[in-house]
């Protein structure tokens, strides 16, 4: 998964950039994920919002934005910026909380570990390398790089030789490019790809680094996020529903399908009893099954930004 969303181009982008930053001081440091979600969510709306706002209380009209969040727009539009979010960057703990979760293998709890061991910077993580996980030396070390999008074109080229190389080990294996760029995203943080085979029952992850080889001119690309999870046959249409999000569409998802009578994650669907318990995995044989159990239309993966 990647830290970084990519930035909206939006006539509201001051406001949009004030409620990411707000989400993840939430989720980072106060690790209140509901508040990371509404925040989420209303910078996610206000970023399709076509014209620029004047008011809280025009914000207030898109479903997503509260008084709350109106509140704090109107401080922003009159005074151009907010009194929490210059309060929270001037709080070392939280900046350096901050700081540590962008280095990919690093969450939440993570992060607020290191600090209070007096860890607060790259140069303090460098000097305690021995213990970090294989994950975390790796985001350490592609730091920069890691924090750069990917173009579409890139994400194109590496798609190639990812699916050419798994087809060359057994032309048997499936495998799935997803995340925003299934979605048809112009740039991706990560590349998410998602593996199975018929004969595969158990899991595993492998959280991997690679890098074109040189452009023409001789300079070099950045190094590259690749995550590849081998998934078993029968949980594969449920992965690759999760990993394509966007993290939001899979909330709604969810919740309709909890009105439905069903549980979904990234493995399984599910029945919920009347005692609310989950029965068995239901088969699953492609992603617009999982649609048709919750009687929700079909939507392709361009469709899924919410
Ligand atoms: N996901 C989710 N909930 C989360 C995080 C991730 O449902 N809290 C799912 C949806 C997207 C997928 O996992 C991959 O995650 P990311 O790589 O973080 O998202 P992305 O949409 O691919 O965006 P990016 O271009 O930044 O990689
Ligand atoms: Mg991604």
């Amino acid at each position: 998964m990647s830290k970084r969303k990519a930035p909206q181009e939006s006539p509201n982008e001051g406001i949009t950039d004030f409620l990411t930053e707000l989400a993840n001081y939430e989720r980072n440091v106060n690790r209140a994920i509901h508040k990371y979600n509404a925040y989420r969510k209303a910078a996610s709306v206000i970023s399709r919002y076509p014209s620029k706002i004047r008011s809280g209380a025009e914000a207030k009209k898109l479903d997503g934005v509260g008084a709350k969040i109106a509140e704090k727009i109107d401080e922003f539009l009159s005074t151009g910026k907010l009194r929490k979010l210059e309060k929270i960057r001037q709080d070392d703990t939280s900046a350096s909380i901050n700081l540590l979760t962008r280095v990919t293998g690093i969450g939440p709890a993570a992060a607020r570990k290191f600090v209070e061991e007096g860890i607060k910077t790259l140069e303090d993580l460098r000097k305690i390398e021995h213990k970090l996980t294989h994950h975390q030396r790796i985001g350490l070390k592609y730091f920069e790089d890691f924090e750069k999008r990917i173009p579409r074109e890139e994400m194109l080229q590496m798609q190639e030789i990812v699916l050419k190389e798994i087809k060359k080990l057994d032309p048997n294996y499936i495998a799935t490019v997803c995340g925003s760029f299934r979605r048809g995203a112009d740039s991706s943080g990560d590349m998410d790809v998602l593996l199975t085979h018929p004969s595969f029952t158990s899991e595993s992850s492998k959280q991997g680094v690679c890098q074109l080889p040189d452009k023409e001119d001789g300079t070099a690309y950045p190094h590259r996020r690749i995550d590849i999870r081998l998934i078993p046959k029968d949980q594969y249409y449920c992965g690759v529903l999760y990993f394509t999000g966007s993290d939001i569409f899979n909330k709604n998802m969810r919740t309709h399908a909890l009105e439905m009578g069903f549980t979904i994650n990234e493995y399984t669907i599910r029945r919920l009893g009347v005692t609310g318990v989950a029965g068995e995995a239901l088969p699953v044989e492609c992603e617009k099954d999982i649609f048709d159990y919750i009687q929700w239309k079909y939507r392709e993966p361009k469709d899924r930004s919410e």
